[in-house]
């Protein structure tokens, strides 16, 4: 779409981009707006995206907020407010695109949230394969409040994690329907909750372990949950059979099962 064109890597402002020890992160970067998503952010944040998934050294994706007080406060108010409906129209599509892109890539994407996670930021870590939050965090689609909807998958996303009663609860009530990390964690809308000062090792973790299994299979479990989880069951269940079958084609199936067979850890080349 016009005016929404690839940025050169190198010359990020919005967000830092780091690559170390097969781990990319990305951080939000404009912490005196809470890390508000403006055109800027998204879209360097989507170069980098597809940077690090294209980049096969690179096994884990993590986006975060910088600062201590929020992952993302959502979309820049500013910004949305100066739009046409027509460009509002354009400008959710393209943001929607770019959730879509973090559930279709192989890399495994994980959102470690350190403070507000509102609006659109909800929306971006909702497109994220793993959500792990401080106790500090707070939850919600204040939206409403400002006399719009949520346009990035608000209504649709978090109704698919924690189901329609406390989907339309948090969508309808905006700053007031606000929940902490605990409420997030049993409702299902986040893997983890810790203390802020966990909130590392915790990422740390699930890097680890997403580190010593095959990347391959790892992507195509995400396509085989991201698209089955649209379709009727028959489709979907066939669709996960195509997945599996695929699966058995990789040289990680053969690495994984002569080394179980051979009683020796596996050691997967993402082929
Ligand atoms: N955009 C821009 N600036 C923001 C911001 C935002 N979303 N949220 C906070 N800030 C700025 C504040 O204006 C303030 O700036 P200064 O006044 O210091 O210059 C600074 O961050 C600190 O915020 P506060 O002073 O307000 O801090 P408090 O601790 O008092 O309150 C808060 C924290 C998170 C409760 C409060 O800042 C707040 O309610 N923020 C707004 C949250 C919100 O309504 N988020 C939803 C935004 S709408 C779409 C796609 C997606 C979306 C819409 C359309 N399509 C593409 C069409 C998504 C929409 C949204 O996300």
């Amino acid at each position: 779409m016009e005016n929404f064109q690839e940025v050169d890597e190198l010359d990020f402002e919005n967000i830092i981009y780091e690559k170390k020890d097969g781990v990319a992160t990305i951080t939000l970067n404009r912490p005196k707006a809470l890390n508000a998503l403006n055109t800027a952010v998204m879209t360097e944040l989507r170069t980098a995206i597809h940077d690090a998934d294209e980049d096969e050294s690179m096994r884990v994706i993590v986006i975060t907020g910088a600062g201590d007080r929020a992952f993302c406060a959502g979309a820049d108010i500013p910004e949305l407010q100066s739009k046409s409906p027509i460009e509002a129209r354009n400008w959710s599509m393209w943001l929607q695109m770019i959730t879509r892109e973090i559930e279709a890539i192989q890399t495994p994407v994980i959102a470690k949230i350190n403070g507000f996670c509102l609006g659109g930021g909800l929306e971006l870590a909702m497109s994220c394969d793993f959500r792990i939050a401080s106790d500090k965090s707070k939850f919600g689609q204040p939206e409403i409040n400002l006399g719009v909807i949520p346009g990035a998958g608000g209504t649709q996303r978090l109704t698919r994690l924690v189901g329609r009663t406390k989907s339309m609860e948090i969508n309808m009530l905006g700053q007031a329907g606000l929940i902490d990390a605990q409420e997030a964690y049993r409702l299902n809308l986040i893997n983890r909750v810790v203390p802020v000062e966990e909130l590392d090792n915790a990422v740390n973790d699930y890097i680890e372990k997403l580190k010593a299994l095959s990347p391959v299979t790892i992507g195509i479990i995400k396509l085989a949950v991201n698209k089955g989880i649209e379709m009727d069951i028959d489709r979907a269940l066939y669709y996960e059979a195509e997945c599996f079958g695929m699966a058995v084609s990789t040289e990680d199936f053969k690495e994984g099962t002569s080394a179980f067979l051979e009683k020796r850890k596996p050691e997967f080349k993402g082929r």
